[in-house]
């Protein structure tokens, strides 16, 4: 059987606080291909800046031959390239870890599927010609707080060969609208495939460094640590997982299922930031079935996938397990780590059938 540990502990006010922040995906929406904007996760650390798109300037300096300093114009003006990524939160599902930390509490919402238009930052890079013993590429977003003691502007590193991905984007647009606030107005990072701490929001400089980055978002922030003095291994890409749409309707407060006896179409969605997802499992109280696959909207968006359950009278608990083309396949039990960070456990849908 599946184990997932309840999350019985006490919630405290702040924790109550950043989940009405940084509210999730409400698990309905996996309906659509493309979610909406007002329904894609968020995760905002500090305060949302107040920025203007009319003097925003994106600088590219460090070790490069050329300094550039871009405006929103100059930016939108180049190449455009439109491609929808599914984004997940590398602290999707903590909230269920023992003696969890006390960060944001997601359960399993912390997705959401957006069609991002931007520039391929790669040419950007080009143009300012990165000195060759460049190592990695720093990216720093205006919002300004403390964590960990340490007063930082929000800022995180690729490699000079993830930065140069063809697919990492400077984006100025979600599904066809500039960038709301919350998703980082006026320019934002994308970098398909990897969990969200990536894609830094309100973009304003680029740095080529000849030494890894050290700061508070990289070396301390989204690791994974076996114990607290472990320096531990920073999270990159999205590991397999399935959601599937709670099926029936919600009781309110509850928000307890409750379906009709008879045939019930099982739905969600599958997604790996390694490799295509190749196999989706249903599990019904621990009974596993092959649910059919559709197709993914391009390589770096999440996969539907259905299977119709002849539901019978009682209490049941449905699951749902996706493998994809590497072998990577999601974990029947939960591990954790230090921050509760890149888990994948398998959802759990309790139901009652009538
Ligand atoms: N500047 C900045 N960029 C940021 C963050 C932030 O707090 N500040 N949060 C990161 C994290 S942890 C995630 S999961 C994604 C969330 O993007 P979204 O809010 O557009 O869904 O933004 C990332 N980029
Ligand atoms: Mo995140």
């Amino acid at each position: 059987m599946i184990e997932v540990p309840p999350a019985d502990e006490p919630f405290s006010l702040d924790e109550l606080q950043k989940a009405a922040r940084n509210h999730g995906l409400p698990l309905e929406a996996l309906r659509y291909d493309v979610t909406p904007a007002g329904l894609h996760y968020l995760l905002i650390h500090y305060d949302i800046p107040a920025t203007d798109a009319a003097t925003w300037r994106l600088d590219i300096a460090g070790n490069v031959a050329r300094p550039l300093s871009l405006s929103m114009d100059d930016i939108m003006g180049r190449p455009a390239r439109t491609l929808a990524v599914t984004m997940e939160c590398a602290g999707n599902g903590r909230v269920r870890m023992p003696n969890r930390v006390r960060s944001q509490p997601w359960i399993v919402e912390a997705v959401g599927t957006a069609e991002w238009t931007g520039t391929p930052l790669a040419d950007v890079l080009a143009e300012a010609g990165v000195g060759a013993d460049s190592v990695e590429i720093v990216f720093g977003g205006i919002d300004h707080g403390i964590q960990g003691e340490v007063e930082q502007d929000y800022q995180r590193s690729l490699t000079l060969d993830d930065a140069r991905r063809e697919e990492v984007l400077l984006v100025w647009a979600m599904n066809g609208q500039p960038l709301l606030p919350q998703h980082g107005a006026p320019l934002r990072l994308i970098v398909p495939g990897w969990y969200g701490m990536a894609s830094v929001k309100w973009l304003n400089r680029i740095e080529a460094v000849t030494s890894p980055f050290q700061g508070y978002q990289q070396v301390t922030a989204y690791r994974i640590q076996q114990s607290e003095d472990d320096p531990g291994e920073p999270l990159t890409r999205m590991k397999v997982r399935a959601l599937m749409t709670p099926p029936g309707i919600a009781e309110f407060p509850s928000l307890n299922r409750l379906v009709d006896a008879g045939p019930v179409t099982l739905a969600g969605r599958a997604w790996s930031g390694f490799a295509p997802i190749t196999r989706v499992e249903v599990g019904v109280d621990g009974v596993w079935h092959e649910a059919d696959l559709g197709a993914a909207n391009g390589s770096f968006a999440w996969r539907p996938w259905s299977w119709t359950w002849q539901a019978e009278p009682g209490e049941h608990v449905l699951s749902c397990q996706a493998t994809d083309a590497a072998g990577n396949r999601q974990p029947l039990a939960p591990f954790w780590n230090v921050q509760g960070m890149g888990n994948n456990y398998i959802q759990t849908v309790p139901v009652r059938v009538r």
